[in-house]
């Protein structure tokens, strides 16, 4: 059956595979699975036909047949259960893994969030010198704890599962802040996510809409 996801016409990163159709394509391309991609508008992204597959107006989407979804912890989930390469087979193993899915959603990435949006939408604001360095701080414990976790090891528990691929996309984000580098092994650990040759083939697939001619 034919996967159809969405994605930016254009991203606001410009390509830097932040937006968060890439970890979906990682996810596919894991797994081998052959995906078609839909190009939205911002406007296209807040128009009926489009909020009747995402109710809040965002990408990604995910469908294949009769099957609709959005929010990137349940599209990965789903391909990841679908198809093997991405969660182990010993049940216990299977249920750590998707812990740690959860873990990059709920506990790790709102943080990273919350430092995007200090950057770049509270930068003017008067009060943003004082907050800015909490926030940063906020990020760190949580990096900390993680980069203890993670010690010496190449991932997150055993081989690379679903639980890596969206703790590698989340702290993606934090490339540019220069924080990743404090913690040397995180850091490494980010950089062997981008080494995979599924996500260099995500990567690729979605720097090549942003930096092609304009979708006609
Ligand atoms: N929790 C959602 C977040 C989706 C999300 O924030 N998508 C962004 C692109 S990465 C978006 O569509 N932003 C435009 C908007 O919210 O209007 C997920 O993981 O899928």
């Amino acid at each position: 059956m034919t996967i159809t996801i969405t994605a930016f016409e254009r991203s606001p990163d410009g390509g830097r595979g932040l937006a968060r159709d890439t970890r979906v394509r990682w996810a596919l391309e894991e797994v081998g699975q052959p995906y078609q991609v839909r190009l939205v508008s911002f406007r296209a992204m807040k128009e009926p036909a489009h909020l009747a597959l995402h109710p809040f107006g965002q990408i990604p989407t995910y469908e294949e047949g009769d099957l609709a979804l959005f929010e990137t912890g349940s599209i990965v989930f789903h391909i990841a259960e679908r198809h093997a390469g991405l969660l182990p087979d010993d049940a216990n193993a299977r249920a750590r893994a998707i812990t740690w899915m959860f873990a990059a959603l709920n506990t790790v990435e709102p943080v990273i969030l919350e430092l995007a949006t200090a950057k770049v939408l509270e930068g003017d604001k008067p009060w943003n010198k004082e907050r800015l360095p909490l926030v940063e701080d906020r990020v760190r414990d949580r990096l900390k704890q993680l980069s203890t976790r993670l010690g010496r090891t190449d991932w997150l528990d055993g081989g690379f599962s679903a639980g890596d691929l969206m703790m590698v996309s989340v702290l993606l984000r934090l490339k540019s802040s220069g924080i990743l580098d404090e913690y040397p092994n995180l850091a490494a650990y980010v950089a062997r996510g981008e080494a995979r040759p599924a996500y260099e083939r995500a990567f690729a697939a979605q720097l090549a809409i942003n930096t092609g001619p304009p979708a006609g």
